[in-house]
């Protein structure tokens, strides 16, 4: 039975690889944090399986990373932890590049100080931030980088030693560079889940209007259930290489926007220019609770607390090498759809979420009553 190795398993990806791998056989083991609140919501359906096992460990502790690296022995390992935060680079950039740049090289080192270079391959979770101020459109595996963000400056590092440790040791060791990737299960601060979130509360009416930062950006945008399994295909490819991993396709934050209400049953209309730019809401579909009046209201507005120091805005993937040498099929989920799915989850969320409040609310009001003892 192979042995997986996932630093980031409680994150979007990390928990969809960790799912795709036991449906594949393998014996799956994963890092996790301590932390003194709960936040293992996405791996919590896997907990108790044969096959999963959790390892406290953390990207900024080496001991920690050789310790796991040396019990559990890995066939094949996913580097997926990360401050993946763009925005929270600028906030927090030597903790960024502790764990986002330094981190690899523990990875990479733990796997030399077991001796398993022969024995184990790494994946490292590139990303299209390093090609940053884009300097050609498309972006393919010879497009110069030029990383715009602390986050992307840690990533250009991590990138680099991943394929120096190929040429010195000749470990297999190979990059992903993921194009942006969402899902259900996307963290509520990235620009998709924030504005599905607030599509699905504005139309049952527990959100007033959702502020967005740059809505011209544009980005490809794929579904993160597809992109593990190309993190998988990379590492069984039969030598190690870096690969562009993308739908092919571009969209602005606006177009995502307007999709996304528009499967919460909101039209609308964008008026004004750049920091003044606002969706108006010009029609309602009728399955909308009557008491919601949201015709005529403003529900978008730009926020300029949500402007980027240096932002990158025109990213677009060529995809053509993992499609012709990996047979991985980028068109597997749209755009739409994407869209859609993500919406319909959140309907549900919020409608679910509100239902489980209403319920403490009442418990509350019965306890005090005397009602329930
Ligand atoms: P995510 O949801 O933010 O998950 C990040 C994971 O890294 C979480 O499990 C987090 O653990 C863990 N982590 C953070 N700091 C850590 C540390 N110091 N030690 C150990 N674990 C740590 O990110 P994602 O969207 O799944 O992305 C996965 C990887 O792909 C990241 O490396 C990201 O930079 C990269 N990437 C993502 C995209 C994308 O569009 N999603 C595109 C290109 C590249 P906690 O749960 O404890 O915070
Ligand atoms: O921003 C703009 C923002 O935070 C996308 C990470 O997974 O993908 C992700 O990084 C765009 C940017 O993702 C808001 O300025 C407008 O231009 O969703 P995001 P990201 O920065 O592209 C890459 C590939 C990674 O590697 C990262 O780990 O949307 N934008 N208004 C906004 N962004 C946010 N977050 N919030 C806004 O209100």
């Amino acid at each position: 039975m192979k042995r997986a190795l996932i630093t980031g398993v409680t994150g979007q990806d990390g928990s969809y690889l960790a799912e795709f791998l036991i449906g594949k056989g393998y014996d799956v083991h994963g890092v996790i944090r301590r932390s003194s609140v709960d936040y293992r919501e996405r791996i919590a359906h896997l907990e108790g399986h044969e096959h999963f096992h959790l390892h406290y460990g953390d990207m900024s502790d080496t001991l920690s990373m050789v310790q796991t690296v040396r019990a559990v022995q890995p066939h094949e390992i996913y580097n997926l932890a990360a401050q993946s935060h763009v925005q929270v680079s600028f906030d927090a950039p030597e903790y960024t590049a502790n764990v986002d740049a330094t981190g690899v090289l523990r990875i990479l080192e733990a796997v030399r100080q077991c001796g398993l270079e022969k024995q184990c391959r790494i994946y490292q979770a590139s990303t299209s931030e390093l090609y940053g101020r884009v300097e050609q459109v498309p972006q393919n595996e010879n497009t110069p980088f030029h990383p715009y963000s602390p986050y992307a400056v840690a990533k250009l590092y991590g990138y680099w030693i991943v394929k120096e440790y190929r040429e010195a040791y000749g470990m297999f060791c190979s990059n992903g560079i993921l194009f942006n990737h969402e899902s259900e299960r996307r963290g509520e601060t990235f620009v998709t889940r924030k504005i599905t979130l607030a599509a699905a509360r504005i139309s049952q009416g527990h959100q007033e209007k959702l502020y967005l930062g740059n809505l011209s950006s544009l980005r490809d945008w794929g579904y993160a259930k597809d992109y593990v399994e190309c993190m998988w295909l990379i590492l069984q490819y039969n030598e190690p290489d870096d690969f562009v991993i993308a739908t092919g396709q571009q969209h602005s934050v606006r177009d995502f926007c307007q999709l996304a209400f528009h499967h919460a049953g909101i039209e609308l209309e964008w008026r004004g220019q750049g920091p003044d730019e606002k969706g108006v809401c010009i029609a309602v579909n009728s399955s909308l609770p009557s008491a919601i009046n949201l015709i005529g209201k403003t529900l978008v507005e730009v926020s300029p607390d949500f402007y980027r120091p240096t932002d990158v805005v025109n990213l677009l993937g060529d995809p053509t090498k993992a499609q012709q040498l990996l047979g991985w099929n980028p068109e597997k989920t749209s755009f739409e759809k994407l869209v859609e799915l993500m919406v319909e989850s959140d309907m549900a969320k919020v409608a679910s979420d509100h239902a489980a409040a209403k319920v403490r609310c009442n418990l509350a009001e019965y306890l005090e009553k005397g009602i329930v003892k």
